[in-house]
């Protein structure tokens, strides 16, 4: 986690301390602000200080135990003053990620394997979510991804520890692939404390700072650019990170996809646009949302590197996200990486899919399940399958367990960490 280079004073995009909630940290002056100014070269200074950084304000209070000897003191005073959340809370957060995010150099059987067990726990996990949102123990609307697991697994195993993500409203397998374990992502989606957003967010507002996830969206295209803000910063810092923002098809129609990748490619940003297009928005059939076909078309406009790849083959999905983040990652500028996957499932949970052909759909599922393929691919054999099955939803189940046993936010916490 970079909690202490994440100050306001580095932050291009820092936030008037008349601007902020009563939470907020207090503005600082003092060594600290001179030292890490001098990081930022002229030229990329942005003069507007007085904007943005009280999500990240928050992300610093989460870790400021793990990361005291990093926090600047006068930061470290300034947490002080602030009441955030149960402290037990922290003092019981010693989960160690399941789903692995670093780096690695081409993909052996056994990494291979690896994306197996990955997303299967993805699946596991979803189809437990499913049953237990059926079974009216879970608030909200929720989104699953089933079908579009290698896209999660295959972008998010191609990068390293400091890059960081953006999601979209179908956020559970992104989350769990960028390394958040599972009992904190079902403790969140049972509004638990124990969560990742501390009950404060459900399925649609998934964040793990400490694991480089700035956030899920119910906004579509919502993540974007958040994603150019970060981008611009680890340029402005010359730190070699990359910033990856997941959105869908329907949301290349939406303003701020375009206004995104305008800025992004204007800036040369160290970003990765992965666009998982399973040809559907809500009920709506891309041919009915696109004038166009072709979406990397849109990202031509705009001058941006264009890749793309079958999102239902996760080792293809790794060596092309592998190639677009490095791209990035040296400075080269941002990349659109268009993901061509399905959704094998409805929009929503519960979505009846009335608009949908059944007999296609059935099809799809038979021909284009992505474990599916990969079990075939990996030669596994019925016990092979069992074993890891049997392991994943061993996690999964004690993730409810976890989640059920979890603390229920105070209602006096209610309005704490917001910020509209
Ligand atoms: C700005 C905005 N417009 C509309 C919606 C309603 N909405 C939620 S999901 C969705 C479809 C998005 O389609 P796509 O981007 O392809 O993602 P997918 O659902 O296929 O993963 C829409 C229109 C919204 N949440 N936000
Ligand atoms: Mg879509």
């Amino acid at each position: 986690m970079y909690a202490g280079k994440l100050d306001s004073t580095v932050y291009p995009l820092a936030v008037q301390p008349a601007e902020q909630g009563t939470n907020a940290v207090p503005a600082e002056t003092g060594p600290s602000r001179e030292l890490e100014v001098d990081h930022l070269s002229v030229s990329a200074r942005i003069q507007r200080p007085e904007q943005g950084c009280r999500a990240l304000a928050v992300a610093l209070v989460r870790h400021r135990q793990a990361e005291a000897s990093r926090v600047p003191r006068c930061r470290q005073t300034a947490f002080d003053r602030l009441e955030l959340l149960d402290e037990r809370h922290w003092a019981e957060r010693t989960i160690t990620p399941v789903a692995k995010v670093e780096q690695r150099r081409g993909v052996s059987e056994e990494t291979l394997r690896e994306f197996f067990r990955e997303m299967l726990l993805i699946r596991r996990f979803e189809e437990k979510v499913e049953e237990r949102f059926r079974a009216g123990e879970l608030p909200g609307f929720l989104h699953v991804a089933i079908g579009q697991e290698a896209v999660a697994v295959g972008v998010c195993r191609a990068l390293g520890d400091g890059d960081v993500i953006a999601s979209t409203h179908r956020a559970h397998g992104h989350t769990l692939a960028k390394g958040t374990h599972p009992n904190e992502l079902m403790a969140e989606l049972y509004g638990k404390l124990e969560g990742c957003s501390h009950g404060y967010g459900g399925s649609m507002h998934l964040y793990d700072i400490e694991r480089g996830n700035l956030g899920a969206n119910a906004v579509v295209g919502g993540g974007l650019p958040a994603i150019v803000g970060a981008a611009l910063a680890f340029k402005f810092r010359g730190q070699p990170r990359v910033g990856v923002a997941f959105f869908g098809d329907g949301a290349t129609n939406i303003g701020t996809f375009h206004e995104s990748l305008n800025l992004a490619q204007l800036w040369t940003v160290p970003a990765v646009f992965v666009l998982e297009d399973n040809q559907w928005a809500e009920s709506t059939p891309e041919s009915q949302h696109s004038p166009i076909r072709d979406l990397s078309k849109r990202a031509e406009a705009f001058g941006m590197k264009a890749m793309k790849v079958d999102g239902q083959d996760v080792e293809e999905v790794h060596r092309v996200a592998g190639r677009a983040v490095k791209h990035a990652r040296d400075g080269k500028g941002p990349v659109f990486l268009h993901v061509e996957t399905k959704r094998l499932v409805g929009h929503y949970i519960g979505d009846p899919q009335i608009y949908r052909d059944k007999e296609e759909l059935r099809e799809l599922q038979e021909t284009s399940d992505p474990i599916q393929l990969l079990r075939e691919k990996l030669g596994l054999s019925d016990e092979e399958f069992d074993s890891v099955d049997r392991e994943v939803q061993e996690l999964v189940d004690a993730s409810v367990e976890f989640a059920k046993n979890g603390t229920d936010p105070r209602p006096e916490d209610a309005l704490k960490n917001v910020y509209a």
